[in-house]
């Protein structure tokens, strides 16, 4: 399996993130990637090749221009703003704002194209989003190409994004953004399974609607997990999407054999549908020792798992998300790629 790696990642350098009621260095780190990339040569998992230039267009399929302008521009206007820190929204539209708005000053954009105030946006972090988009459309190029699977080594993460709103560490959704370019590329039909503790709301809401694009998650119950207010079994999609989004949210503590249980639910119904590509937004935050997550899953259940996605038999895409134990990340994420190569 190839794997997709770009070193402009590390222009994603945070040093703010409101947690708990203080500002801590962020859990989204560039390290994260690095040990990644570190444990993927070490196995020799495969080649390692460079991301290629998209454009704009693939992401404008996906993304609002406005929101996408906002972000780009974003610590620009924050710092000739006067402002010193980093940009991070701290004033949201309140549920009875009116929704025709056009939001003009920086404190009014970042609320109104953000979902929490966890993730500052610092020098850097559209360049680095960009190519973690890249970075995802090169995989998927490689699944058009006739390969049976690809890792795309993103960073930032992406499934948190909505079309235009970032937060949860997201800005633009990787996943969203290589499903629907296998769509505009003429493939009929999509999965994408969600394997990150957290629920992926950007990438329900973009699909939400949609039969082309199936999209199932397993994670931690939102009742008591970011993001809280959505991943709940009932949101089971709308319109033509009626029937194509399914969640299974588990409590804390939930481990391997619980949390495999609802993983094989999620693969039979991805089975049933019959999709020609499967997109994997594979986060290794469901692991005991993550410090942000409820999980208890060990790193041989990683290895195990990608065995269990392996026999669905269809050409996939492992896009990178979230997970937190920095010392464990290498290791748990290249075991799914193990356990899917055996
Ligand atoms: C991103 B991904 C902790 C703040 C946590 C939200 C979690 C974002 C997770 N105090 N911020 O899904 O791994
Ligand atoms: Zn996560």
């Amino acid at each position: 399996m190839q794997g997709i790696y770009s070193s402009k990642h590390k222009l994603r350098n945070s040093k703010s993130e409101l947690c708990g009621g203080e500002f801590v260095t962020p859990f989204e780190t560039p390290q994260r990637v690095e040990y990644v990339l570190k444990e993927f040569n070490n196995r020799n998992i495969g080649k390692v090749v460079k991301p290629i230039d998209f454009g704009m267009g693939p992401l404008l399929k996906v993304h609002d221009s406005r929101y996408l302008d906002f972000i780009q521009s974003c610590h620009t206007e924050w710092q000739q703003a006067g402002n010193s820190g980093e940009a991070i929204a701290w004033c949201w539209p309140s549920r009875d704002t009116g929704s025709s708005f056009s939001p003009k000053d920086i404190n009014a954009k970042l609320g109104y194209y953000s979902l929490s105030s966890d993730t500052s946006i610092s020098y850097g972090t559209w360049e680095a989003a960009l190519d973690s988009a890249n970075v995802a459309l090169t995989g998927t190029k490689l699944l058009i190409d006739n390969n049976s699977s690809a890792f795309s080594m993103c960073r930032p993460p992406g499934h948190h994004a909505t079309r235009d709103m970032f937060g949860g560490y997201c800005f633009i959704n990787n996943a969203a953004v290589a499903a629907q370019y296998l769509i505009d590329s003429g493939v009929s039909k999509v999965a994408v399974l969600d394997v990150d503790f957290h629920h992926c709301n950007g990438t329900q809401s973009i699909f939400y609607n949609r039969d082309d694009v199936m999209v199932c998650s397993v994670h931690g119950d939102p009742y008591s997990a970011f993001p809280y207010f959505s991943g709940y079994v009932n949101e089971t999609g709308a319109g033509y999407g009626k029937g194509f989004n399914f969640n299974y949210p588990l409590p804390p503590n939930t481990g391997y054999s619980v949390w495999k249980r609802a993983l094989c639910s999620a693969l039979e119904v991805i089975n049933n549908y019959g999709p020609d590509k499967l997109i994997v937004s594979l986060g290794s935050d469901t692991f005991k020792d993550d410090p942000i997550s409820f999980f208890k899953l060990d790193s041989e259940d990683f290895f195990d798992y990608g065995y269990e996605i392996s026999k669905l038999d269809v050409p996939t895409l492992f896009v990178m998300e979230g997970g937190y134990a920095v010392n464990d990340i290498g290791v748990n994420m290249v075991n799914v790629l193990q356990g899917f190569e055996t």
